[in-house]
């Protein structure tokens, strides 16, 4: 199974570098420097991946740059609306069951991009309105992730619905004239459709804080606050020469509200310090502990939709550029673990060991679950919880769960049952009224 072997060594490669057991507290360095962009950044729990395209698969220079560096992969189109319902209720997933493939047989981690969006919608979509569109849109949501159920990492459900400029508000378009809840529906039936993919908004020009990306915050908060199943958001950087200078602080404020974030479609205007931008943007994302990973919008230059602007790590012909170098270095230079977890649960010889974090609010909470391994490799994990009377799991990632109150078992899913000796993994589940206040117990097997 390639899936495992690749990150098991991953792991492996962690602990042998003795930072996995260091939960939640700051890396600040390894003792090997890896060589590759997708190795360097699985040191510290993360993914380095690239945007890719199905036609280019045949390309040699491209397939062997991407499975040299990449353990993520984004399709650039092939997942979007008009290429997967090309007419209503007619789906063809040819195209993005040939990225999904090429990534999970490199062991890859498969970004879904994007089930709902103003764009790239087929024509039919685009002549629809009302409650016709609405019912269209979300049968779209249910087939998509339904078709690519339990193999995406993280889908972009909603992509870039805010407005530019200064209203922070909705951007108008076919979808928001079906009522401002669109989005909220489109979370629900992507979470009922594949409840262990992490549900990400995705958006540009959130770079730093400003009113676009204050209008996304808010509605985050809200989305968390009424139990509106959303674990992630997704940060494009399509920049310019420069780099807002609260671009950390952004990522950090979105990652106190109780999601992962990701930088999703970097790529950086050549002719200014490119190599330093990148550097930052990486750095930034290695300092915040709930940034998950970093995607590139495209392996070569010449695979950039900037045409012209020379925006990606390789150069027309597959070399190394001066901005792979600087990112491959600030991704050995470590950081934060991907965990809000405060401390590695107690081992004291046991199979495995879990810790809880917890975000709470009035009425709701999201919490954190992090599984260590001790002292030998385990296949399979089970980690039991408490609630407190009153409280319910609503929905669950990363595990399944059984029970919804009292005391309920998060099973492993297929992707992260086998750990390393001291090698962990994250689990997550939200809920209503408080969350659970005991140590959670782990069993291996
Ligand atoms: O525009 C850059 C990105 C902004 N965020 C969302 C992303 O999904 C978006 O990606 C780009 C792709 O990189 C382009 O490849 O989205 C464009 C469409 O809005 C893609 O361009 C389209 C062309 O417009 C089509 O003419 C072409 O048929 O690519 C299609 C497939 O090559």
């Amino acid at each position: 199974m390639p899936l495992f072997r690749k990150s098991r060594s991953l792991l492996l490669a962690s602990a042998a570098a003795g930072i996995v057991v260091a939960a939640g507290v700051a890396v600040t360095g390894t003792a090997e420097a890896a060589s590759t962009l997708g190795a360097s950044a699985a040191q510290s729990g993360r993914y380095f991946g690239a945007a890719i395209a199905a036609g280019k698969l045949g390309d040699g220079t491209y397939t062997g740059i991407l499975t040299r560096e990449f353990n993520a992969v984004t399709p650039e189109n092939e997942m979007k609306w008009d290429a997967t319902e090309p007419s209503q209720g007619r789906f063809t997933f040819t195209n993005g069951d040939r990225i999904l493939n090429q990534g999970l047989s490199n062991g890859s981690k498969v970004r879904g991009h994007a089930l709902l969006w103003h764009a790239q919608q087929p024509g039919w979509a685009q002549s629809l309105s009302g409650s016709a569109l609405r019912t269209a849109a979300i049968n779209h949501v249910t087939q998509v992730a339904t078709h690519y159920k339990g193999k995406i990492y993280a889908w972009d459900v909603v992509n870039e619905a805010f407005a530019d400029g200064g209203s922070g508000g909705r951007r108008d378009s076919n979808l928001q004239r079906t009522g401002n809840d669109w989005i909220e529906a489109a979370f629900r039936a992507a979470r009922a459709a594949d409840p262990n993919a992490k549900l990400c908004y995705n958006d540009y020009n959130t770079d730093g804080v400003n009113a676009k990306s204050t209008g996304i915050y808010n509605m985050v908060r809200d989305f968390k606050s009424r139990g509106v199943p959303i674990d992630c958001v997704g940060f494009q950087s399509h920049l310019g020469t420069g780099i807002p200078g609260d671009y950390q602080a952004n990522l950090q404020r979105f990652a106190d509200l109780g999601v992962d974030v990701q930088i999703t479609e970097l790529d950086v205007a050549q002719g200014g310090n490119q190599a330093g931008v990148y550097a930052s943007v990486t750095r930034a994302c290695m300092a915040v502990s709930r940034c998950t990973g970093i995607t590139v919008w495209g392996i070569r230059d010449s695979d950039s939709w900037r045409t012209g602007e020379n925006p990606l790590l390789f150069d027309n012909s597959g070399n190394k550029k001066a901005a792979y170098t600087s990112v491959l270095n600030a991704l050995n230079a470590g950081g934060t673990t991907p965990s809000s977890s405060t401390s590695a649960p107690p081992q004291s010889g046991g199979a495995c060991g879990a810790s809880v974090s917890l975000n709470s609010w009035n009425g709701g909470f999201v919490a954190t679950v992090r599984v260590i391994a001790g002292s030998a490799p385990i296949n399979g994990w089970t980690v039991t919880v408490t609630l407190p009377s009153g409280s319910a799991v609503t929905s669950a990632w990363s595990a399944t769960n059984t029970g919804t109150t009292g005391t309920v078992s998060f099973r492993n899913v297929a992707y992260n049952g086998q750990l390393a000796a001291g090698g962990a993994t994250e689990f997550g589940f939200q809920g209503t009224g408080a969350g659970p206040t005991a140590t959670p117990a782990c069993s291996a097997g």
